[in-house]
């Protein structure tokens, strides 16, 4: 019988807008919409998936990502293992806001594992971050980096793999900084050789070819 052997509650925090609710979506249930309704209070979501050998069910839980407390707010903290603070390429206001979002899983939650998931990737060229910014803030929250697009589905596995896998001890909490561990920034796969693409092409490229594979699964259906 199917029986997960380890319950994992990740937080998904962030600013209003940043993606955190269509990133559920996309793990859990592997659907994306351009227009979903904004979360009222709290919701979450469930997923087994094996990552070493281990079955984990990953609750994700989200939010409004309003500010203040109440019960609601305190129920959604309580409990949590983990936490992904998520901020959008087009939306500075929601980079700048990460350190406070780390302050706040830190107080509610101690010091669990997290990860910085930077969102829209696709929308590059409209970017309100440099690379180098978000790096530096990477290495300034002592986090892991990956950039991300959750339309594409890019990067959405790879930020929860890695969040069980440090739980589970398998990972090592390194960051941005060092030449080594800036391969991670991009794709999320440790040790994957980049060549000599800088890391926002590396980015470009990993969505052309998602682009590229999803028209080819249309023209298939369509033949
Ligand atoms: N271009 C682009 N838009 C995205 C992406 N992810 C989410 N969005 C859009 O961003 C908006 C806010 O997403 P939502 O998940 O509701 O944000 P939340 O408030 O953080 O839960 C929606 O219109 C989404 O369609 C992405 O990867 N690329
Ligand atoms: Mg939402």
């Amino acid at each position: 019988m199917f029986a997960p052997q380890r319950e994992l509650k990740i937080l998904v925090v962030g600013n209003r807008g940043v993606g955190k609710t269509c990133l559920i979506r996309q793990f859990c249930r592997a659907t994306y919409s351009d227009d979903y309704k904004q979360t009222v209070g709290v919701d979450f979501m469930e997923k087994v998936e094996r990552i070493g050998s281990e079955d984990v069910k990953f609750m994700l839980w989200d939010t409004a990502g309003q500010d203040g407390f109440n019960p609601v707010t305190r129920a959604y903290y309580k409990g949590a293992e983990a936490a992904v603070l998520v901020f959008s390429t087009t939306d500075r206001g929601s980079f700048e806001a990460l350190p406070r979002w780390r302050d706040k899983v830190l107080d509610e939650c101690g010091d669990v594992a997290m990860a910085l998931l930077q969102n829209k990737v696709d929308l590059i060229e409209q970017s309100e971050v440099s690379s180098e910014e978000a790096e530096a803030m990477a290495r300034r929250l002592n986090l892991r980096l990956y950039r991300g697009c959750v339309r594409e589905d890019l990067n959405v596995d790879s930020v929860f793999t890695y969040l069980a896998a440090l739980i589970q001890g398998r990972a090592n909490k390194d960051t941005v900084g060092t030449e080594k561990s800036t391969e991670k920034v991009a794709d999320g796969r440790p040790g994957v050789p980049r060549a000599s693409l800088s890391r926002s092409d590396s980015v470009k490229l990993q969505l052309q070819q998602k682009q590229q594979q999803a028209k080819k699964d249309q023209d298939c259906l369509l033949m």
